[in-house]
């Protein structure tokens, strides 16, 4: 299909280079997903991080699982790696002495719970300890580099992982931009946050990567992105992509990838 994002000739049309696998906390093979919908696991509530709760896998994509708590409604639903230290096998907690506690948003009153645990746990499918991978190590340092492609979650949508571009790098911080779309979903995190990925990791996991959107032009770096680690580069490469040569992601998608016309500004 002409539509298909191909990350090889993204990066080639805008003259751009991915960040290298060494830049981020993830595992250079990703990680395998042997959980299936069903199985149920402990998790951390993403709403109140204090509390575990018993998860059910309602959703596998790539190398990430959906997960809803039980006891909660389906509207909160959140996605979490196999190699996250958010979740783990069932009777972790109890091992450590800990109890279970029901999600925000429990439906039922505070007093059923103890029952209502122990009937969703009763003949339900256990996750096995094996499905749970270890978390990778953190990179010593942050390597990320303005102009860097990369593929991020979506935080506004945690389902969607999407074309992005590190646009600004501050000590252990970067600056996360999603391409051809007009800032609304840009977000500070981390160098070794979770939600950031190397070019190619959905590809690898069959997890869906979107299209960049076509609300802002694709730039066409003049200047090669590895010689932007210095301040004086970055400004050279700043003041490049103002005069760029930039192709609208709409003509792409009209006239096809290969054929698309070039506008010079
Ligand atoms: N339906 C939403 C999805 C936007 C996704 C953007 N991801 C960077 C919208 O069109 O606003």
């Amino acid at each position: 299909k002409e539509d298909d994002f191909h990350w090889d000739d993204y990066l080639k049309e805008t003259g751009s280079i991915s960040a290298p696998l060494e830049c981020f906390r993830q595992s250079k093979i990703p990680p395998t997903n042997d959980f299936k919908v069903g199985m149920k696991l402990e998790a951390h509530d993403p709403r109140s991080i204090t509390s575990v709760c018993i998860a059910t896998v309602v959703g596998i994509t790539g190398a990430r699982l959906r997960l809803r708590l039980d006891g909660s409604d389906n509207r909160n639903d959140f996605w979490r790696l196999v190699d996250s230290p958010d979740i783990r096998p069932v009777g972790t907690c109890e091992k450590k002495g800990d109890l279970l506690q029901p999600p925000l948003g429990y439906q039922m009153n505070v007093s059923s719970w103890p029952m209502f645990l122990l009937r969703t746990l009763t003949g339900s499918e256990m996750a096995p300890a094996s499905y749970f991978k270890a978390e990778p190590p953190k990179p010593a340092l942050n390597n990320f580099k303005v102009g860097m492609k990369l593929e991020a979650i979506d935080r506004k949508n945690p389902y969607l992982i999407c074309p992005a571009t590190i646009s600004n790098v501050k000590g252990d911080d970067v600056y996360v931009t999603f391409d051809g779309w007009s800032g609304a979903f840009d977000y500070w995190c981390k160098y070794d946050c979770r939600d950031i990925f190397p070019v190619g990791w959905c590809h690898l996991t069959g997890d869906v990567l979107q299209p960049p959107g076509n609300q802002t032009p694709i730039i066409k770096n003049t200047v090669k992105a590895q010689t932007c680690s210095s301040k004086a580069n970055r400004r050279s490469m700043q003041t490049a992509q103002k005069t760029a040569v930039a192709v609208t992601a709409q003509q792409t998608r009209k006239s096809g990838r290969s054929k698309a016309s070039v506008l010079t500004s």
